[in-house]
Parts: structure tokens; sequence; C-alpha cells
């Protein structure tokens, strides 16, 4: 028999399953701000929306303007997806390997977007292009700067999944050396503002295995293109 007296579990009871630890925030740079495991109690569902997208449209691996292979696979949801090829880097209404449009945003995936960006203090953040990330162990992000969207006021709002990475968190100057971040399994972060030209990048992805994801990482950036 229960014991009505027990007093309630500290956090267990609000956020699902008694192992999940609750969500806090971690401010890194101005306009930047980690979402500690804020999407944990929602993953296993944004990972079923990852592979619809992904029977519709399927991860491949982009080539670079300067002809070389992109390590990370990538896909995309929404109005807009982001590709690159010889000809460059750019935002386009169709999958190129199919023709089609991309697969429409998932309301899972856009729902958590727009809470994440209300949370760190961007209301009304409607994203019309989410890219995914597909990271094995080896795959790595240079680092870079996210420039290809015409509207630079909007944050961009992210979401990792599976597998632990290291994050290089530089400056607005290539040459800034990076700070390293580790983002683990239900982080979202929120990079806007003053932050949102700085140059970043993901550290070549360690071996490893995760429950919900297995040998691999997955990565959502929301983006407002246009
Ligand atoms: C900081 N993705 O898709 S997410 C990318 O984990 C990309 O796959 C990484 O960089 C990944 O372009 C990092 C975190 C992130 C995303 C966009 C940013 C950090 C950012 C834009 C400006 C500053
Ligand atoms: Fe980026």
């Amino acid at each position: 028999m229960a014991d009505s007296h027990a007093p309630p579990p500290a956090t267990a009871d609000l956020f699902g399953s008694p192992d999940e630890e609750a969500p806090w925030d971690e401010p890194i740079a101005p306009g930047a701000v980690l979402l500690r495991r804020y999407a944990c109690s929602r993953a296993a569902e944004l990972l079923a929306a990852v592979k619809a997208v992904a029977a519709d449209a399927p991860f491949r691996h982009l080539i670079t303007p300067g002809g070389q292979r992109m390590s990370v696979a990538m896909t995309n949801c929404g109005d807009q997806g982001w590709i690159s090829d010889r000809r460059g880097y750019r935002y386009g209404a169709e999958d190129p390997l199919s023709g089609k449009p991309w697969p429409a945003m998932p309301d899972s995936l856009a729902r958590l977007a727009r809470e994440a960006a209300a949370h760190a203090g961007y209301a009304d953040f409607a994203p019309q292009a989410c890219l995914i990330n597909l990271y094995r162990p080896g795959a790595r992000l240079t680092l870079h700067q996210d420039r290809d969207e015409l509207d630079l006021s909007a944050p961009i709002v992210s979401i990792s999944l599976g597998l632990p990475a290291t994050f290089l968190f530089g400056g607005l100057q290539r040459a800034d050396r990076p700070r390293r971040f580790p983002l683990v399994h239900g982080d979202v972060a929120v990079w806007g503002g003053p932050s949102r030209l700085a140059f970043h990048g993901i550290a070549p992805l360690r071996d490893g295995v995760h429950p919900a994801t297995g040998a691999s990482r997955v990565n959502l950036t929301f983006r407002k293109t246009r």
C-alpha cells in the first residue's frame, strides 16, 4: 500500500520518467543560451518525426562548392531546405533528389522550436526551415558561420539528440579561439543577437551507442530564412 504521507519526489513527477532530470538554462554568451535537457521528455516524439521526414527525403552527404563530400549527412523539412553543391550554398523549396517540395515540418518539431525560442526571449519565432544533421562516429562540422539566411535578426534554435558531441563556439572572427561545450541528448540551444554570426562547429564525433539513436547523433536547426 502506498504511503500517502510520503513526500513527493523532487522532480520526477514533472518530467515524465523518474530518471529524467529537470531542464536548466546555461547562458554562454550575449544572445546565446543552452537549454540543458529541454527536449528530453519529448525526444521519442521528435525522433519519430525525424524518421518520417527521412522516409520522404533521405539523409545524403552533400558536396561543398569546393568539391568535398560532407561527413555529416543531411536532410530538411519545412518550406525551405538548406543545400550545398558545386554551385554554392543556398535554401530552396525542393529536395534536389526528388524534385518535390521538402516534407512539411512536423508540428512536434515546430512547437518545440517555438517554445524554446520564446523561453529564450524570442516571441513568435516562426521557422521556415529545419535542417537535420546526422552524425556517425568521425563525422564533424568545421568552423563556419550560418549566413545564408536573409533575416539575421531571427535566432537559430538547435536540438541535439543521441550521442554526445563537443560543440566549438568561437567569436565573430574565424581566428578567435573557440570555447568547447559538451552537447548531450535533449540539449536545446538558442543563438541570436550578437551570437547569431559567431563561428561554430562540431568536433569529430566519438564512438559510442545511445539508447535512443544507436551509433549516431541527430541535430536539428530551425531557421527563419527570409
Ligand atoms: C551558433 N549545426 O547546421 S548546432 C549547422 O550540431 C550547425 O549539427 C551544428 O552548425 C550541429 O549549421 C551545431 C548549434 C548552432 C547552430 C547554429 C548557430 C550554433 C550556432 C548559429 C550561430 C551561432
Ligand atoms: Fe552552423
